[in-house]
């Protein structure tokens, strides 16, 4: 994509310039970003979704048993049939993975690295409906589904925002309010991390919230050190061979100090250890256990393409792609594999494709190192044969 073009889900800003000046730094509301947009989905199929085992969902009831009660999925099928007729909000989580047709609204984003997508939610609001004053950690592109929803947006808020006393919810004591819009389908609302944000419902409504992953600045020290020290070994220690006498035996000398930060500089800086394991973490599933795969040999991967198979991605899987020096990573849901460079175009056409198949995968098939990453990512289960 050219980052000189206006986008309409950007309100005729080009990429360069939407990035440059609002994202991770101020809200942006756009009017018709998608023009006419119609949900995919109702609020029956949501709440059908809120019904199975493996989607996450929630329900925030204004004045349930307490204020602001919150239930978790997943919900029996007369859970909704009891609800007020107002004051109350189903959250569905990753809605993406589920309905094709609300992943494909993420190819509207593809000026973003998909790796940093998260996942689509989706809120269905009776009138009056809100999940109360409250920021996230994360940028959000909130896309106004159906029917009218008020956004109020506030203060830039941290961990030290005093919070309502809720055991599950994180709601704002305080918000001062800046500025407010009503959205209608289409319309769509940019938040960067951290403001503070409360969406009520007009009249029953719908919005999708594009959310983003970013790791903590603990999730990477803890993670990247766990993920470092499985290639260390046991003797390679703190070592003092230029040590000098000392004066006194119970001072710690800030040359101990330079010692062990030449050990850490040593080993955080190793690129390729490092964009190993952040290509794993951004790609690792939100849930695992539906990325499986058969197991299959590379012949019956043949013979089903050749007969008009189509591999698609698995819908719970994420893919990403790297270089160093002359070689090439793929991530794929949590996983890395070195690969040699002349796998670059197909290596971009696995990530970005919608469907592999005979025709377009066409040379890849005779190359081995291309059939068997074809074959390992069935047999993981990040590609998976699409149903006729
Ligand atoms: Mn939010």
């Amino acid at each position: 994509m050219n980052s000189d073009t206006p986008l309409q889900l950007l309100g005729g800003l080009t990429a360069q310039e939407f990035l440059r000046d609002y994202w991770q730094k101020k809200p942006l509301l756009i009017r018709q970003a998608i023009p006419d947009f119609e949900s995919p989905i109702d609020a029956d199929e949501l709440a059908g979704l809120a019904l199975e085992e493996e989607v996450e969902s929630r329900l925030i009831i204004e004045h349930g048993e307490r204020p602001w009660e919150l239930r978790r999925g997943p919900f029996a099928e007369d859970a909704f049939s009891q609800l007020p007729e107002s004051e109350w909000t189903l959250l569905v989580q990753a809605v993406d993975q589920f309905v094709p047709e609300v992943a494909e609204l993420l190819e509207n984003f593809r000026f973003l690295p998909s790796w940093r997508i998260d996942d689509v939610m989706i809120s269905y609001a009776a009138p009056g409906g809100s999940v109360g004053p409250h920021f996230d950690n994360y940028d959000v592109f909130l896309l106004q589904g159906h029917g009218k929803r008020n956004w109020k947006i506030g203060q830039m808020c941290d961990s030290d925002s005093p919070l309502i006393e809720h055991a599950d919810l994180r709601i704002l004591a305080q918000f001062e309010e800046t500025a407010e819009w009503v959205l209608e389908p289409g319309d769509m609302l940019y938040l960067p991390p951290r403001l503070a944000h409360c969406g009520v419902a007009v009249d029953e409504c719908m919005t999708y919230s594009v959310g983003f992953r970013a790791p903590s600045a603990a999730e990477v020290l803890t993670h990247f050190t766990d993920f470092l020290c499985q290639f260390l070994p046991n003797e390679e220690r703190y070592t003092d061979a230029d040590a000098k006498p000392v004066s006194d035996p119970h001072q710690i000398q800030h040359d101990a100090l330079d010692r062990l930060k030449k050990l850490l500089a040593e080993h955080m800086s190793d690129e390729r250890l490092l964009l190993t394991w952040f290509g794993q973490f951004m790609t690792e599933p939100r849930y695992p256990e539906l990325v499986v795969g058969p197991e299959l040999e590379e012949e019956d991967l043949l013979d089903g393409l050749q007969q008009g198979a189509i591999l698609i991605r698995n819908p719970s899987a994420r893919l990403a792609w790297s270089e160093v020096d002359d070689d090439l990573l793929l991530f794929a849901s949590g996983q890395s594999r070195l690969l040699p460079g002349k796998l670059r175009e197909l290596l971009k056409m696995i990530c970005a494709a919608d469907a592999l198949h005979i025709d377009n995968l066409g040379q890849w098939l005779a190359d081995e190192d291309g059939r068997n990453l074809l074959c390992e990512l069935v047999k993981q289960g990040s590609l998976g044969f699409a149903d006729e």
